[in-house]
Protein backbone atom coordinates (compact mmCIF):
# COMPACT_ATOMS: atom_id res chain seq x y z
CA UNK A 1 0.00 0.00 0.00
CA UNK A 2 1.15 3.47 -1.05
CA UNK A 3 1.92 6.16 1.62
CA UNK A 4 -1.07 8.15 0.33
CA UNK A 5 -3.57 5.45 0.98
CA UNK A 6 -2.39 4.07 4.39
CA UNK A 7 -3.17 8.24 5.53
CA UNK A 8 -6.46 8.13 3.60
CA UNK A 9 -7.76 5.00 5.51
CA UNK A 10 -5.93 5.33 8.90
CA UNK A 11 -7.48 8.93 8.74
CA UNK A 12 -11.05 7.39 7.55
CA UNK A 13 -11.39 4.56 10.26
CA UNK A 14 -10.11 6.86 13.14
CA UNK A 15 -12.78 9.27 12.42
CA UNK A 16 -15.58 6.66 13.71
CA UNK A 17 -13.73 5.56 16.94
CA UNK A 18 -15.30 6.43 20.15
CA UNK A 19 -13.69 3.74 22.78
CA UNK A 20 -10.59 3.10 23.94
CA UNK A 21 -10.31 -0.51 23.02
CA UNK A 22 -11.00 0.32 19.07
CA UNK A 23 -8.11 2.99 19.66
CA UNK A 24 -5.77 0.33 20.32
CA UNK A 25 -6.62 -1.80 17.22
CA UNK A 26 -6.44 1.20 15.37
CA UNK A 27 -2.60 2.07 16.76
CA UNK A 28 -1.70 -2.15 16.37
CA UNK A 29 -2.99 -1.69 12.63
CA UNK A 30 -1.55 1.79 11.31
CA UNK A 31 1.38 1.67 13.90
CA UNK A 32 2.51 -1.59 14.92
CA UNK A 33 5.36 -4.15 14.02
CA UNK A 34 3.02 -5.41 11.11
CA UNK A 35 1.70 -2.44 10.19
CA UNK A 36 1.62 -1.34 6.78
CA UNK A 37 3.99 1.32 7.22
CA UNK A 38 6.51 -0.88 9.19
CA UNK A 39 6.07 -3.07 5.92
CA UNK A 40 7.40 0.19 4.01
CA UNK A 41 10.23 0.96 6.42
CA UNK A 42 11.31 -2.62 6.18
CA UNK A 43 11.24 -2.34 2.36
CA UNK A 44 13.21 0.76 1.71
CA UNK A 45 16.86 -1.47 2.34
CA UNK A 46 15.76 -2.56 -1.53
CA UNK A 47 15.62 0.82 -3.18
CA UNK A 48 18.83 3.01 -4.55
CA UNK A 49 20.24 5.65 -1.60
CA UNK A 50 18.65 8.81 -3.13
CA UNK A 51 15.07 7.11 -3.73
CA UNK A 52 15.35 5.31 -0.03
CA UNK A 53 16.06 9.17 1.67
CA UNK A 54 13.42 10.88 -0.15
CA UNK A 55 10.49 7.70 0.40
CA UNK A 56 12.13 7.08 4.21
CA UNK A 57 11.29 10.96 4.64
CA UNK A 58 8.11 10.52 3.45
CA UNK A 59 7.58 7.70 5.47
CA UNK A 60 8.74 9.14 8.53
CA UNK A 61 6.47 11.95 7.89
CA UNK A 62 3.59 9.97 7.60
CA UNK A 63 4.58 8.55 10.61
CA UNK A 64 4.78 11.52 13.10
CA UNK A 65 1.29 12.55 11.67
CA UNK A 66 -0.15 9.37 12.45
CA UNK A 67 1.76 9.41 16.59
CA UNK A 68 -0.14 13.15 16.84
CA UNK A 69 -3.64 11.47 15.30
CA UNK A 70 -3.27 8.90 17.88
CA UNK A 71 -2.40 11.36 21.05
CA UNK A 72 -5.08 13.52 19.90
CA UNK A 73 -8.02 10.71 19.60
CA UNK A 74 -6.85 9.30 22.71
CA UNK A 75 -7.34 12.53 24.46
CA UNK A 76 -10.73 12.67 23.15
CA UNK A 77 -11.77 9.56 24.03
CA UNK A 78 -10.34 9.30 27.33
CA UNK A 79 -12.58 12.50 28.43
CA UNK A 80 -15.36 11.08 26.75
CA UNK A 81 -15.15 7.93 29.17
CA UNK A 82 -14.18 9.72 31.99
CA UNK A 83 -17.97 11.80 31.31
CA UNK A 84 -19.64 8.27 30.83
CA UNK A 85 -18.37 6.75 33.95
CA UNK A 86 -19.32 9.97 35.83
CA UNK A 87 -23.19 9.40 35.22
CA UNK A 88 -25.22 7.91 37.96
CA UNK A 89 -27.09 5.19 36.47
CA UNK A 90 -28.58 4.67 39.37
CA UNK A 91 -30.54 8.07 39.56
CA UNK A 92 -33.81 8.16 38.70
CA UNK A 93 -34.99 9.52 35.54
CA UNK A 94 -37.53 12.19 34.26
CA UNK A 95 -40.95 10.69 33.43
CA UNK A 96 -41.80 11.77 30.07
CA UNK A 97 -45.58 12.52 30.07
CA UNK A 98 -47.88 9.92 28.70
CA UNK A 99 -50.74 11.03 26.66
CA UNK A 100 -54.46 9.30 27.01
CA UNK A 101 -57.41 9.61 25.21
CA UNK A 102 -59.73 12.17 25.35
CA UNK A 103 -62.86 11.11 27.13
CA UNK A 104 -65.55 11.53 24.05
CA UNK A 105 -63.34 9.12 22.55
CA UNK A 106 -63.28 7.03 25.38
CA UNK A 107 -67.46 7.02 25.62
CA UNK A 108 -67.89 6.67 21.78
CA UNK A 109 -65.21 3.52 22.02
CA UNK A 110 -67.67 2.69 25.33
CA UNK A 111 -70.74 2.73 23.19
CA UNK A 112 -70.15 1.24 19.98
CA UNK A 113 -68.78 -1.82 22.48
CA UNK A 114 -72.57 -2.00 23.79
CA UNK A 115 -73.97 -2.40 20.64
CA UNK A 116 -71.42 -4.60 18.92
CA UNK A 117 -72.10 -6.61 21.67
CA UNK A 118 -75.77 -6.59 20.49
CA UNK A 119 -75.52 -7.43 16.97
CA UNK A 120 -75.00 -3.79 15.64
CA UNK A 121 -72.47 -3.12 12.51
CA UNK A 122 -70.93 -0.08 12.72
CA UNK A 123 -70.83 1.99 9.70
CA UNK A 124 -69.82 5.53 8.61
CA UNK A 125 -70.97 8.50 6.51
CA UNK A 126 -69.00 12.05 5.06
CA UNK A 127 -69.44 14.54 7.82
CA UNK A 128 -70.36 17.08 4.50
CA UNK A 129 -73.66 16.08 3.58
CA UNK A 130 -76.03 17.26 1.14
CA UNK A 131 -79.12 18.90 1.38
CA UNK A 132 -80.92 16.21 -0.38
CA UNK A 133 -79.51 13.61 2.34
CA UNK A 134 -79.51 15.71 5.46
CA UNK A 135 -82.99 17.02 5.16
CA UNK A 136 -85.21 16.08 1.49
CA UNK A 137 -84.83 12.23 2.23
CA UNK A 138 -85.80 12.65 5.89
CA UNK A 139 -89.27 14.17 4.80
CA UNK A 140 -87.86 17.75 6.28
CA UNK A 141 -88.99 20.42 3.82
CA UNK A 142 -87.69 23.47 3.00
CA UNK A 143 -89.73 25.57 5.08
CA UNK A 144 -88.83 23.83 8.13
CA UNK A 145 -86.47 25.90 10.43
CA UNK A 146 -83.97 23.41 11.16
CA UNK A 147 -82.95 24.35 7.22
CA UNK A 148 -82.73 28.60 8.71
CA UNK A 149 -79.34 29.17 8.32
CA UNK A 150 -79.36 29.83 11.53
CA UNK A 151 -79.28 26.36 12.38
CA UNK A 152 -77.18 24.71 9.67
CA UNK A 153 -73.90 25.91 8.29
CA UNK A 154 -74.09 25.88 5.27
CA UNK A 155 -71.11 25.54 2.40
CA UNK A 156 -70.87 27.23 -1.10
CA UNK A 157 -70.47 24.22 -2.89
CA UNK A 158 -73.47 22.68 -4.52
CA UNK A 159 -73.62 18.83 -5.42
CA UNK A 160 -75.98 16.94 -7.47
CA UNK A 161 -78.19 16.35 -4.75
CA UNK A 162 -78.46 20.12 -3.54
CA UNK A 163 -76.61 22.27 -1.75
CA UNK A 164 -74.10 20.91 0.71
CA UNK A 165 -73.61 21.60 4.51
CA UNK A 166 -72.30 20.13 7.42
CA UNK A 167 -74.02 17.83 8.71
CA UNK A 168 -76.47 18.53 11.42
CA UNK A 169 -77.17 14.83 12.20
CA UNK A 170 -76.25 11.24 11.42
CA UNK A 171 -79.63 10.13 10.49
CA UNK A 172 -78.89 10.94 6.68
CA UNK A 173 -76.63 7.77 6.71
CA UNK A 174 -79.91 5.77 7.29
CA UNK A 175 -80.77 6.66 4.27
CA UNK A 176 -76.94 5.97 2.47
CA UNK A 177 -77.34 2.81 4.06
CA UNK A 178 -80.77 1.72 2.84
CA UNK A 179 -79.91 2.60 -1.20
CA UNK A 180 -77.08 -0.04 -0.83
CA UNK A 181 -78.15 -2.38 1.62
CA UNK A 182 -81.36 -4.94 1.89
CA UNK A 183 -83.45 -5.74 5.56
CA UNK A 184 -82.62 -7.34 7.57
CA UNK A 185 -79.85 -5.75 9.26
CA UNK A 186 -78.82 -3.35 12.43
CA UNK A 187 -76.26 -0.73 12.25
CA UNK A 188 -74.99 2.41 14.64
CA UNK A 189 -73.72 4.92 12.91
CA UNK A 190 -70.91 6.96 15.25
CA UNK A 191 -70.08 10.68 13.69
CA UNK A 192 -69.54 14.17 13.90
CA UNK A 193 -72.31 16.62 13.72
CA UNK A 194 -72.75 20.88 13.67
CA UNK A 195 -75.65 22.95 14.36
CA UNK A 196 -75.01 27.17 14.02
CA UNK A 197 -77.01 27.38 17.19
CA UNK A 198 -76.11 29.26 20.64
CA UNK A 199 -73.86 27.08 23.01
CA UNK A 200 -74.75 26.94 26.31
CA UNK A 201 -73.79 23.85 29.16
CA UNK A 202 -75.31 21.09 27.07
CA UNK A 203 -75.73 22.93 23.57
CA UNK A 204 -72.13 23.21 21.23
CA UNK A 205 -71.59 24.21 17.90
CA UNK A 206 -69.88 20.63 16.89
CA UNK A 207 -70.70 17.40 18.82
CA UNK A 208 -71.29 13.68 18.29
CA UNK A 209 -74.03 11.05 17.64
CA UNK A 210 -74.08 7.74 17.99
CA UNK A 211 -77.32 6.52 14.89
CA UNK A 212 -78.88 3.54 15.22
CA UNK A 213 -81.10 1.87 12.64
CA UNK A 214 -82.38 -1.70 13.00
CA UNK A 215 -84.79 -3.56 9.98
CA UNK A 216 -86.47 -6.40 10.14
CA UNK A 217 -89.77 -7.97 9.08
CA UNK A 218 -91.22 -7.25 13.01
CA UNK A 219 -89.29 -4.61 14.90
CA UNK A 220 -92.10 -2.58 17.60
CA UNK A 221 -91.11 0.13 20.03
CA UNK A 222 -91.11 -2.00 22.15
CA UNK A 223 -87.73 -4.24 20.52
CA UNK A 224 -86.59 -0.23 20.86
CA UNK A 225 -87.14 -0.09 24.15
CA UNK A 226 -85.61 -2.86 25.12
CA UNK A 227 -82.63 -2.39 23.50
CA UNK A 228 -82.26 1.17 24.71
CA UNK A 229 -82.34 -0.02 28.35
CA UNK A 230 -79.98 -2.89 27.60
CA UNK A 231 -77.40 -0.56 26.11
CA UNK A 232 -78.00 2.35 29.16
CA UNK A 233 -77.57 -0.42 31.78
CA UNK A 234 -74.42 -1.41 29.85
CA UNK A 235 -73.09 2.31 29.70
CA UNK A 236 -73.53 3.15 33.46
CA UNK A 237 -72.98 1.03 35.81
CA UNK A 238 -75.32 2.65 38.50
CA UNK A 239 -78.75 2.45 37.93
CA UNK A 240 -80.32 4.97 35.82
CA UNK A 241 -83.72 6.16 35.69
CA UNK A 242 -84.79 6.40 32.03
CA UNK A 243 -87.80 8.12 30.48
CA UNK A 244 -89.52 7.94 27.14
CA UNK A 245 -91.49 10.89 25.69
CA UNK A 246 -93.42 11.08 22.66
CA UNK A 247 -91.65 13.65 20.76
CA UNK A 248 -92.17 14.49 16.88
CA UNK A 249 -89.39 14.13 14.12
CA UNK A 250 -90.48 14.00 10.23
CA UNK A 251 -88.97 11.11 9.66
CA UNK A 252 -90.45 8.72 12.29
CA UNK A 253 -93.61 7.81 13.46
CA UNK A 254 -94.59 7.78 16.15
CA UNK A 255 -91.35 9.59 17.33
CA UNK A 256 -89.87 9.24 21.07
CA UNK A 257 -87.55 11.64 23.19
CA UNK A 258 -85.23 9.70 25.78
CA UNK A 259 -83.97 11.22 28.95
CA UNK A 260 -82.07 10.29 31.77
CA UNK A 261 -82.59 11.57 35.22
CA UNK A 262 -79.46 13.25 36.76
CA UNK A 263 -78.28 15.35 39.57
CA UNK A 264 -77.91 19.04 39.20
CA UNK A 265 -74.44 19.66 40.27
CA UNK A 266 -75.33 23.51 41.59
CA UNK A 267 -78.78 22.70 43.36
CA UNK A 268 -78.24 19.44 44.01
CA UNK A 269 -81.60 18.27 42.45
CA UNK A 270 -82.89 15.95 40.36
CA UNK A 271 -83.56 16.57 36.99
CA UNK A 272 -84.42 14.96 33.39
CA UNK A 273 -81.74 15.58 30.98
CA UNK A 274 -82.25 14.19 26.78
CA UNK A 275 -79.95 11.91 25.44
CA UNK A 276 -81.60 10.93 22.19
CA UNK A 277 -83.96 11.39 19.69
CA UNK A 278 -86.19 8.60 18.21
CA UNK A 279 -88.58 6.28 16.66
CA UNK A 280 -89.94 4.15 14.29
CA UNK A 281 -88.85 4.52 10.67
CA UNK A 282 -91.32 6.31 8.75
CA UNK A 283 -92.63 4.53 5.61
CA UNK A 284 -92.02 6.68 3.62
CA UNK A 285 -87.93 6.69 4.03
CA UNK A 286 -88.38 3.17 2.58
CA UNK A 287 -90.24 4.60 -0.64
CA UNK A 288 -87.51 6.79 -1.19
CA UNK A 289 -84.53 3.43 -0.98
CA UNK A 290 -86.74 1.31 -3.06
CA UNK A 291 -87.92 -1.10 0.16
CA UNK A 292 -91.61 -2.74 0.25
CA UNK A 293 -92.69 -0.61 3.64
CA UNK A 294 -95.89 -3.24 4.07
CA UNK A 295 -92.96 -6.08 4.36
CA UNK A 296 -90.05 -3.96 6.56
CA UNK A 297 -90.32 -2.14 9.70
CA UNK A 298 -87.78 -0.53 11.84
CA UNK A 299 -86.45 1.62 14.44
CA UNK A 300 -83.94 4.41 14.30
CA UNK A 301 -82.43 6.61 17.42
CA UNK A 302 -79.54 9.61 17.36
CA UNK A 303 -78.19 9.49 20.96
CA UNK A 304 -75.78 12.56 22.11
CA UNK A 305 -72.62 11.53 22.67
CA UNK A 306 -71.41 14.68 24.82
CA UNK A 307 -74.45 14.22 26.86
CA UNK A 308 -73.70 10.46 28.00
CA UNK A 309 -70.11 11.50 28.42
CA UNK A 310 -71.48 14.56 31.00
CA UNK A 311 -73.38 12.25 32.54
CA UNK A 312 -70.93 9.32 33.05
CA UNK A 313 -68.09 11.42 34.61
CA UNK A 314 -70.06 14.31 35.56
CA UNK A 315 -68.97 17.34 34.04
CA UNK A 316 -71.13 19.93 34.10
CA UNK A 317 -70.73 22.32 30.75
CA UNK A 318 -70.37 20.34 27.46
CA UNK A 319 -67.90 23.33 26.17
CA UNK A 320 -65.39 21.70 28.16
CA UNK A 321 -64.83 19.20 25.70
CA UNK A 322 -63.17 21.28 23.10
CA UNK A 323 -61.64 23.79 25.04
CA UNK A 324 -58.34 22.13 25.24
CA UNK A 325 -57.82 22.94 28.87
CA UNK A 326 -55.22 20.46 29.99
CA UNK A 327 -56.51 20.17 33.76
CA UNK A 328 -59.91 19.09 32.04
CA UNK A 329 -58.19 16.28 30.05
CA UNK A 330 -55.97 15.30 32.73
CA UNK A 331 -58.85 14.22 34.91
CA UNK A 332 -59.25 11.65 32.84
C1 LIG B 1 -84.53 10.93 15.69
C2 LIG B 1 -85.27 9.92 15.11
C3 LIG B 1 -84.56 8.93 14.44
O1 LIG B 1 -85.27 7.97 13.80
C4 LIG B 1 -83.19 8.90 14.37
C5 LIG B 1 -82.47 9.94 14.97
C6 LIG B 1 -83.14 10.92 15.61
C7 LIG B 1 -82.38 12.04 16.19
C8 LIG B 1 -82.36 13.25 15.28
N1 LIG B 1 -81.58 13.01 14.09
C9 LIG B 1 -81.72 14.40 16.06
O2 LIG B 1 -80.66 14.84 15.73
N2 LIG B 1 -82.44 14.78 17.10
S1 LIG B 1 -81.95 15.88 18.15
O3 LIG B 1 -81.80 17.15 17.48
O4 LIG B 1 -82.86 15.90 19.25
O5 LIG B 1 -80.53 15.44 18.63
C10 LIG B 1 -80.35 14.15 19.18
C11 LIG B 1 -79.41 14.22 20.34
O6 LIG B 1 -78.19 14.85 19.91
C12 LIG B 1 -79.92 15.10 21.45
O7 LIG B 1 -80.76 14.36 22.32
C13 LIG B 1 -78.65 15.50 22.12
O8 LIG B 1 -78.19 14.46 22.97
C14 LIG B 1 -77.69 15.65 20.97
N3 LIG B 1 -77.58 17.04 20.53
C15 LIG B 1 -78.38 17.71 19.70
N4 LIG B 1 -77.95 18.97 19.51
C16 LIG B 1 -76.85 19.10 20.26
C17 LIG B 1 -76.61 17.87 20.91
N5 LIG B 1 -75.55 17.69 21.72
C18 LIG B 1 -74.74 18.75 21.91
N6 LIG B 1 -74.89 19.94 21.33
C19 LIG B 1 -75.93 20.17 20.50
N7 LIG B 1 -76.05 21.35 19.92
Amino acid sequence: MDLVKIKAQAKKEISVINNSRDLERWRVKFLGRKSALSLFFANLKNLSLIERREQGAKANKLREFLEELYRDNKERIAQQEKEIESWDISRPGTKAPTSHLHPLTLTLREITQVFSRLGFAIVEGPEIESEYYNFDALRIPPSHPARDMWDTLWLKSVSKKGRLLLRTHTSPVQIRYMEKHQPPFRIIVPGRCFRHEATDVSHDIQFHQVEGLMVDEEVSLANFKDIIETAIRGLFSQKVKIRFRPSYFPFVSPGVEVDIKIRNKKSGAQEWMEIMGAGMVHPDLFETVGYNKNLWQGFAFGVGVERIAMIKYNIPDIRLFFSSDIRFLKQF
